[in-house]
């Protein structure tokens, strides 16, 4: 079990459209108990492949509020089949835009199908604040941040501030 630097917008590696996973093997399932861990450790709500530098199409989350009832999800190359017309608004944060938070809209309700930790074809139906987090990860897997749904202004005065911290705190800035 590692934990795992995160990486810090604004970085190429945060804006790459990650490969999809080919084989189900124990070295995936590492960076996925990894993943984890450092998701745990944050804290965060999820975590995805790329915030971690690894390029795949790999995710992991927990909403759960008690910490004593860890409900994790662990999906590998998951592709939305459905998503609901009513949208529902939740203010994000992004563990790779810290002390950033905005309002989003997304579809409410989504039913994905993934590879679970055996390899295995799988689905899930997903609402409220999990179907968020899902689809924020699946968003990060092609390299998009929820800054990317503010206005061009607000996205700068945001990476901006982002990149002025890493010059001045290089040290805490992954990879700068
Ligand atoms: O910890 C996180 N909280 C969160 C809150 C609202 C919407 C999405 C999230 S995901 C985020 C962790 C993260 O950056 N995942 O990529
Ligand atoms: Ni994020």
């Amino acid at each position: 079990m590692a934990l795992l630097p995160i990486i810090i917008a604004p970085d190429p590696r945060l804006k790459v459209k990650c490969d999809p996973v080919e084989n189900v093997d124990d070295g995936v399932r590492t960076l996925m108990d990894d993943m984890l861990v450092t998701m745990y450790a944050a804290p965060g709500l999820g975590l995805a492949a790329p915030q971690v530098g690894v390029q795949k199409r790999i995710l992991v989350a927990d909403v759960s509020k008690d910490e004593n009832l860890r409900d994790p999800k662990c999906l590998i190359n998951p592709e939305i089949t459905w998503a609901s017309e009513e949208l529902f608004e939740y203010e994000e944060g992004c563990l790779s835009l810290p002390d950033h938070f905005a309002e989003i809209s997304r579809p409410e309700r989504v039913r994905i199908s993934y590879l679970d930790r055996d390899g295995k074809s799988a689905k899930l139906e997903a609402d409220g604040v999990l179907a968020v987090c899902i689809q924020h990860e699946m968003d990060h897997l092609d390299g998009i941040l929820f800054v990317d749904y503010l206005s061009k202004l607000k996205r700068n005065v945001i990476l901006r501030k982002l990149r002025k911290l890493k010059k001045q705190n290089p040290e805490k800035a992954v990879g700068a």
